[in-house]
C-alpha cells in the first residue's frame, strides 16, 4: 500500500492544475477542508479519502492516510502540491491507523512559518509487563514549513495533554493564538505554538452550543469585529452547519442557528473552513459527489457566504456553479450550472464505473436549458466547440446572457463528439452563458469551449 500511496504522491509532486467549479478537487477524493489565506493565493488543506487498502478492516468507515495541499489564485484553477504529511513517516502516528482526519493550518506570526495541526491515532503505547500493545487513541500533531506549500516536517510527538479530532487553529487580531477542538473547548497555544497554556484561565468551554445531536468539526472565524464558533451539528442524522456568535473569544456565546442544510443524498458529515479574499467570504466544505452510494469518501467544495446588515450569516444554498470566473477558452461544464429549467434537461454521470469522469446535460424537450454564470471573454470569439452527442439532427443554441451568439447544428452521433460552430455578435469581458436547446431530442453535452 504504501508504495503505491508514494507513487502517486510522486505524480502529484510534480504539481497538477485541476480546473474547477464544485466539486474544486476533481481528480482524487478530498474533505474536511481548510482554507487559508497567503497574500493573493487560497491554499486549501483537506483530508483524503482514499477506498479501504486490504490492511484496513472497517471498509465501511473513513480512511485517511495522508494530506496534499492545493492552492489557487483565481479560486478556479487549483493546483495540487502533493502530499505533505503521511501516516508512514510522522513518528508519531500509527502506520496503520488510516485515521488522518480534518486538519488545520495557519501562519504563526511568531516566526512566519505555516504550522500544520492534524488528528491522527497515535502509534499503540508499549506496555512496562509486556502484555500486548494498547490503542494509542487520537492525538494532535504539528508540522511546520518556512511556505504553505511545504516541505513540512512533523513534530517527533503530538501536542501534550490534548486528545481528539478536528482541531481548528485561530489567531486573533494581536496575534493571540488559540486551539478550538470539538466540545467545544478554546485553549490558548503557547508562543511556541507547540503546546497549549495549562492555565484555567486560558481556557474556555462554549456550553452555548446544542447539547442534542453530534457537534464536531468547529470553525472559529472573526468578522467585523465579532467572533464566529461554526460548527458541523448531527440535528438530526446527517450534519447541517450551525454557529454561535460572541463579542469576546471566551463568550459569553449566543447560538445563532443553521446556516447550512443537511445535503440533500444523505452524506452524514459535513466539514468547512470560512475565509475572506479579495472583499468576499467563501465557505469550504465537502459533499460525496464523486461517490454517490458511499458517503464516506467525499469531494471539496466552495460557495459564496453572505452576512445580514445585523451580522448573522445568511442561509447558503450549496451550488454546483460554486466560485471563481470560468475562462471561455477552457472547457465550460455546464453541467456544473448556475440555473436550469424546471423541466426537459437533468445531469448525470458520465461513466458510472468512474465517477471522476464528471457529469454531462442531458437535454430532451425542446426549449430546455442550463444557465452557467461568470465566464470571462477575454476576446470576441469567433467560435465554438461542443462535446455533445444526439441520436439525430437538431440545433443547440448558445446565448451570451440574452442573445444568441451561436447555433450549433448537430448531426446524429451516439458517442459524444467535438462540433465546432461560428459565433457571431459575442462581446468580451465577463458574461452569463446560457445553452438551449432549440429542437427535439435526446441530446448530451459534456462542455463547450470558444475560440
Ligand atoms: O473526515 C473524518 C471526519 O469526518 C472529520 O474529522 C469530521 O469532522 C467529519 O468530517
Amino acid at each position: 500500500m504504501k508504495a503505491r500511496f508514494s507513487l502517486l504522491a510522486a505524480l502529484m509532486l510534480a504539481g497538477i492544475a485541476v480546473q474547477a467549479q464544485n466539486p474544486i478537487i476533481r481528480d482524487q477524493f478530498s474533505a474536511d477542508p481548510s482554507a487559508l489565506v497567503v497574500g493573493d493565493r487560497v491554499y486549501v488543506f483537506p483530508s483524503h479519502d482514499i477506498p479501504a487498502p486490504d490492511e484496513y478492516a472497517r471498509k465501511d468507515w473513513f480512511c485517511m492516510a495522508d494530506y496534499h495541499v492545493f492552492s489557487s489564485d483565481n479560486l478556479t484553477d487549483w493546483k495540487d502540491h502533493g502530499v505533505i504529511v503521511d501516516q508512514w513517516t510522522a513518528p508519531w502516528v500509527n502506520e496503520k491507523g488510516y485515521s488522518m482526519w480534518a486538519p488545520d493550518c495557519k501562519q504563526n506570526p511568531n516566526n512566519g512559518d505555516y504550522y500544520f495541526f492534524w488528528p491522527a491515532g497515535a502509534k499503540p503505547q508499549p506496555r512496562a509487563d509486556g502484555r500486548r500493545a494498547m490503542g494509542g487513541g487520537n492525538r494532535v500533531g504539528v508540522a511546520i514549513a518556512h511556505n504553505p506549500f511545504g516541505p513540512y516536517i512533523p513534530q517527533a510527538t503530538p501536542l501534550e495533554g490534548v486528545g481528539g479530532i478536528d482541531p481548528c487553529i485561530f489567531v486573533d487580531d494581536d496575534g493571540t493564538a488559540y486551539l478550538v477542538m470539538p466540545g467545544i473547548t478554546i485553549t490558548k497555544l503557547n508562543d511556541d505554538w507547540l503546546s497549549v497554556s495549562t492555565d484555567p484561565a486560558d481556557r474556555h468551554r462554549v456550553e452555548e452550543v446544542p447539547t442534542k445531536g453530534l457537534v464536531e468539526g468547529p470553525y472559529l472565524f472573526k468578522h467585523n469585529g465579532k467572533y464566529y464558533m461554526t460548527f458541523p451539528w448531527a440535528r438530526d442524522v446527517e450534519e447541517v452547519l450551525a454557529y454561535c456568535m460572541a463579542d469576546n473569544i471566551f463568550g459569553p456565546y449566543k447560538f445563532m442557528g443553521v446556516f447550512f442544510e443537511e445535503h440533500a443524498n444523505k452524506c452524514w458529515t459535513n466539514h468547512h473552513s470560512i475565509i475572506e479574499f479579495k472583499g468576499q467570504t467563501y465557505l469550504f466544505y465537502h459533499h460525496n459527489d464523486y461517490s454517490p452510494k458511499f458517503d464516506k469518501n467525499r469531494a471539496v467544495c466552495a460557495d459564496s457566504i453572505f452576512f445580514e446588515p445585523d451580522g448573522s450569516i445568511r442561509m447558503v444554498k450549496p451550488s454546483l456553479r460554486g466560485i471563481g470566473v470560468t475562462q471561455a477558452n477552457k472547457e465550460i461544464q455546464i453541467d456544473r450550472y448556475s440555473e436550469i429549467s424546471q423541466s426537459g434537461d437533468s445531469i448525470a454521470y458520465i461513466d458510472t464505473t468512474n465517477y471522476f469522469a464528471g457529469w454531462k446535460t442531458v437535454f430532451y424537450e425542446q426549449g430546455a436549458w442550463v444557465k452557467y454564470n461568470t465566464v470571462n471573454f477575454e476576446n470576441a470569439p469567433q467560435r465554438v466547440k461542443v462535446k455533445v452527442a444526439a441520436p439525430s439532427t437538431g440545433t443547440l443554441e448558445i446565448l451570451q446572457d440574452d442573445k444568441v451568439i451561436s447555433k450549433v447544428k448537430l448531426s446524429p452521433k451516439n458517442t459524444a463528439s467535438e462540433i465546432v460552430a461560428d459565433v457571431k455578435g459575442a462581446a468580451t469581458g465577463v458574461h452569463h452563458l446560457k445553452v438551449r436547446l432549440a429542437s427535439k431530442g435526446n441530446v448530451q453535452v459534456d462542455w463547450l469551449s470558444f475560440e
